[in-house]
């Protein structure tokens, strides 16, 4: 069987337009290794997303583990989900294409209910979000009663609709100090759980939920990873504890960014996290050394230029994100009290 893959169509009058786009791809993406021809088998794809976000009145969102083609290429607003949800309710557009996962782009629709969500991919699971029910939460409120429930934002609006403030990795830590009480339920990452009660002295009550991509990471691959000793390595919070006790700092990428920005010139740096985040660095930061992580988040990885098109061009039932009403407003509180912080 002969498989024509579809591709958009390009008028001979637009060819010059296509040509200035494939340089602005290859001034972007050849730091990443990306040559000339790889940036003209994107371009038509690029051009034309570019072009049906204006007419259609939309904004890209992206997260920053999704790949550099979305995050140079069609991408407006680029960010960790606490930075793109509060974003957001700041743009006009009453559209906005969320290039992530589910849980995340929950999170936009629960602080932004009046927009359309669109979601390019289909499959946008998260083995940590998945991990827990609302139902889980009500047995667990039941089993402390009185505890507060901090959610990571890595949860469906269900189970944020249970909880009593949602955290992000950049503020978790500032949240769960903020807490009067000395015990606090956290959910569903164990490991940042456990990261947080050493940080914080609090007793944590945890979830066995994981993150399928920080969590692979052993201390046997950290020391693969890391090519030279001089190297600053900074770890996610979701990683396993005896990863954070390696290394020189502990954060989300919010933190990370924020350490890249301000890095002295030719510093190496290895950032224990998605490595679509550090392809991000790479090109916002030539003059600091990234060692890659090669972790890989393959939900992530489900949205492509292909489907960021077809969900622009013609979005299906599959693309949009919905939320019941009620649900919405009791996840909204604890999004909002995140706000806070
Ligand atoms: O909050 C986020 O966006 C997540 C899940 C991780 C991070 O550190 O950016």
């Amino acid at each position: 069987m002969v498989v024509v893959e579809e591709t958009p169509e390009i008028r001979s009058e637009e060819f010059g337009l296509l040509e200035e786009e494939v340089d602005r791809l290859f001034t972007k993406l050849n730091p990443l290794g990306w040559t000339k021809n790889a940036c003209e088998s994107i371009a038509p794809f690029t051009y034309r997303i570019n072009q049906l976000k204006k007419e259609r009145g939309f904004k890209i969102l992206a997260h920053s583990y999704q790949t550099a083609d979305i995050v140079f290429g069609i991408a407006d607003i680029v960010g960790d989900s606490l930075a793109l949800a509060k974003k957001a309710t700041e743009i006009k557009e009453k559209r906005i294409l969320f290039c992530g996962v589910d849980f995340m782009a929950e999170s936009v629709k629960i602080l932004n209910p009046e927009k359309l969500i669109l979601v390019p991919a289909i499959g946008r699971d998260c083995t940590l979000a998945d991990s827990i029910t609302s139902e889980d939460v009500r047995k667990l409120k039941e089993e402390y009663p009185g505890t507060p429930v901090v959610c990571y934002v890595n949860t469906s609006a269900d189970v944020k609709a249970e909880s009593d403030i949602c955290c992000t990795s950049a503020n978790a830590r500032k949240i769960v100090d903020s807490l009067e009480e000395d015990t606090v339920i956290f959910i569903p990452d164990e490991n940042m759980g456990n990261n947080l009660s050493k940080i914080t002295g609090k007793k944590i009550i945890t979830w066995p939920g994981s993150c399928r991509t920080h969590n692979a990471l052993s201390i046997k691959r950290l020391e693969q990873l890391i090519l030279d000793e001089n190297t600053k390595t900074l770890a996610h919070f979701e990683c396993r504890p005896e990863i954070i006790e390696s290394v020189d700092g502990i954060g989300g990428t919010g933190d990370m960014h924020r350490y890249a920005a301000k890095a002295p010139k030719d510093e190496k740096v290895l950032f224990l996290t998605e490595q679509g985040f550090i392809d991000r660095m790479k090109v916002e930061y030539p003059d600091v050394q990234f060692e890659d992580s090669k972790m890989i988040c393959i939900s992530m990885k489900r949205n492509d230029l292909f489907s960021i098109w077809k969900a622009l061009e013609k979005p299906t039932d599959d693309n949009v994100i919905e939320l019941d009403e009620e649900v919405r407003k009791k996840a909204y509180r604890a999004v909002s009290n995140m706000l806070k912080y």
